[in-house]
């Protein structure tokens, strides 16, 4: 038997995929006990030491020992170490929910994932293509206007996953359909991985992606970026219609672009929301922040105001 630090690239019912990155082998694993009585469960992303038996050829029940230090671990997606989070933003079929979208974002920048906004499905409807660009742009994200179809965008998205992006752990997510496997899929045509259709009827995705898997950018063709990328399973609007991420005071400090402006409020106790001398209002009113963003605010300021104290996470 051996120990030996590994990564967890999938983990389905209690047993787990661990990739020892300089061997390339791959170990089906289980955890240890300890884990369920400390209340932790290994997470995707997470670096591990792994135990298994290394006198066979392929190597099978590994036992994961010990999760090596976390940097972050998200609730949705499920991912430990998430360094970049692309947010898959579809103009049409799905249309995009901005407040959703909006509380992805806020949850990555809480954990510290720097988040990317991918547009996709642009020929589909430029115009709304432009206003979420112009949306996402104006708070100071980096933004990928794609279209899968005809491929535009795709080469400026692969430059940016394994140049940029590339030594960390990325995932996409996004609505149930909005395109993430599709966009997979064209980036990394050596993949065929299972997309899926849009109801017609309701306009939603049929949530074809079941499991987080992270690939190795390694062995997507790029042996020069050792990092990782991940699809994930798309939500619904349920999935985040009680928004409880982190704390009430912590929302502003979640989106970047009102930043600069905190500490310049009229009354120091300011909740940004309509206050006379609000430095954020103002900025909104004179179009430096965008209406979108500040909606999204105000409903989730009303939902983490609404939160009850015993419904806390934390
Ligand atoms: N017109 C158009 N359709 C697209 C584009 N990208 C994806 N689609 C279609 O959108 C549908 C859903 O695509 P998926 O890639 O399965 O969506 P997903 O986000 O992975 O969905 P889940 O796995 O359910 O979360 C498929 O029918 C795709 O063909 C695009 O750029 N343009
Ligand atoms: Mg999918
Ligand atoms: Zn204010």
């Amino acid at each position: 038997m051996v120990e030996k630090n590994g990564i967890i690239i999938k983990g389905v019912g209690g047993l787990y995929t661990v990739l020892i990155p300089d061997e390339g082998i791959y170990i089906p694993s289980r955890a240890r006990g300890i884990f369920r009585h400390k209340d932790i469960t290994p997470q995707v992303g997470d670096r591990v030491a792994v135990e298994y038996d290394d006198s066979k050829d392929v190597p099978s029940d590994g036992v994961i020992n010990d999760i090596l230090d976390r940097r972050n671990v998200l609730i949705r997606p499920p991912i430990a170490n998430l360094d970049t989070l692309f947010v898959v933003l579809s103009v049409s079929k799905p249309v995009t929910i901005t407040e959703t979208a909006d509380k992805l974002i806020a949850a990555a920048e809480h954990y510290s994932t720097e988040p990317i906004i991918i547009i996709t499905k642009k020929n589909l409807d430029p115009d709304e293509a432009s206003r979420l660009e112009g949306i996402y742009k104006k708070a100071g994200f980096t933004v990928f206007l794609t279209d899968s179809h005809d491929g535009e965008g795709i080469d400026e998205v692969r430059d940016y996953i394994i140049g940029t992006a590339g030594n960390g752990i990325s995932a996409f997510a996004g609505a149930s359909g909005a395109g993430k496997t599709t966009i997979f899929n064209t980036l990394f045509p050596g993949l065929t991985l299972k997309t899926g259709t849009v109801s017609h009827k309701t306009g939603r995705g049929r949530h074809t992606t079941r499991a987080v898997e992270l690939y190795p950018l390694r062995e997507l063709g790029y042996p020069d970026s050792p990092g990782f990328l991940a699809d994930t399973p798309g939500f619904s609007a349920l999935d985040f219609l009680h928004f409880d991420f982190f704390e009430l005071d912590e929302l502003p400090l979640n989106f970047r672009e009102f930043n600069r402006y905190i500490g310049e409020c009229k009354y120091k106790k300011c909740t940004h929301l309509c206050e006379d001398g609000c430095s954020i209002v103002k900025a909104v009113e004179s179009g430096d922040i965008s209406l979108s963003r500040h909606d999204s605010y105000r409903a989730m300021y009303a939902e983490l105001k609404q939160r009850k104290p015993w419904e806390r996470k934390n």
